[in-house]
């Protein structure tokens, strides 16, 4: 099991371009939630919302890894098993940095699920277009990613890895949605240290032991360093 369990959010990829939801110009701005990220939008709208994540999935291609993502690899490296990362995030960036102990709990952007056999294939097209499952050749592809109102992916795991570590470090995320908002308590429950490193305080920031307010960039590669001594 992990000492350390790291969940990021959205502002860990805002250096590299990535827009991330609720700041300015983020990406609530120009869709509402309702319409783009829930079951109930996709039934009402499917071409509003396979766009939305068409364009999404197209933008990776001119984003890179930064300073924050690359610094987290390098913890695993050295590290190994004792760091897992969780992300909110649904771009391959940490994947991209390096990092293999990833868990995408709302999804991924290269990766599309069918809805009629259920099964996910790595994607990196449009679905605007209805591509046939690689699985059972219908045309029911959805972005694999979670709405609101669907059961986030590996709980369990998640949940296993917050009752055991001893650090929590939570990096870029404003701690509005939940269950992801929730872990800092569950693994202070659990008797770990728990650290915010966050441009701002977060919804959440009372329920850290300590928070340090600034760029990802700047503050992560810091904290690893200081880990690594
Ligand atoms: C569920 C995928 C049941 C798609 C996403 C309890 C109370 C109230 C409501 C609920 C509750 N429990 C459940 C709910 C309902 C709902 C919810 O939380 N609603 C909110 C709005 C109140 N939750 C759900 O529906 C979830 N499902 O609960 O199922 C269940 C629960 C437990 C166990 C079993 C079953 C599903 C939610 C997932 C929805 N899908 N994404 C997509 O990406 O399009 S959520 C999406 O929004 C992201 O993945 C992320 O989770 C969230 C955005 O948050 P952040 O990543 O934090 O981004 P944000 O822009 O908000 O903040 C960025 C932060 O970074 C800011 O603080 C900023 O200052 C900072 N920053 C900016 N730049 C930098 C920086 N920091 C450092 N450096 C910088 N350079």
């Amino acid at each position: 099991m992990a000492r350390i369990v790291v969940l990021t959010g959205a502002g860990i990829s805002a250096e590299s371009g990535v827009p991330t939801f609720r700041d300015a110009d983020g990406l609530w701005e120009g869709h509402r939630v309702e319409d783009v990220a829930t079951p109930e939008g996709f039934a009402a709208d499917p071409d509003t919302v396979l766009r939305f994540y068409d364009e999404r999935r197209a933008a990776l291609a001119a984003v890179e890894p930064n300073p924050a993502h690359h610094a987290l690899a390098e913890l695993e490296r050295v590290l190994g098993d004792d760091l897992l990362v969780v992300t909110q995030n649904i771009d391959d960036l940490h994947e991209r940095a390096g990092s293999t102990r990833v868990v995408h709990m709302h999804g991924e952007l290269l990766s599309a699920l069918c809805r009629s056999c259920e099964g996910r294939a790595p994607f990196r097209g449009a679905l605007l277009n209805r591509p046939a499952c690689p699985g059972c050749g219908s045309r029911d592809l959805r972005p694999d990613v979670v709405w609101f109102g669907e059961i986030p992916y590996r709980m369990e795991e998640i949940l296993d890895a917050l009752a055991c570590c001893e650090t929590f470090v939570s990096v870029g995320t404003s701690g509005a949605v939940y269950p992801a908002a929730g872990f800092v308590q569950q693994a202070r429950a659990h008797g770990a240290r728990t650290l915010e490193l966050n441009l701002v305080p977060s919804e959440g920031t009372h329920f850290f032991h300590e928070a340090r307010h600034g760029r990802a960039g700047d503050l992560v590669p810091a904290w690893v360093a200081g880990l690594l001594g």
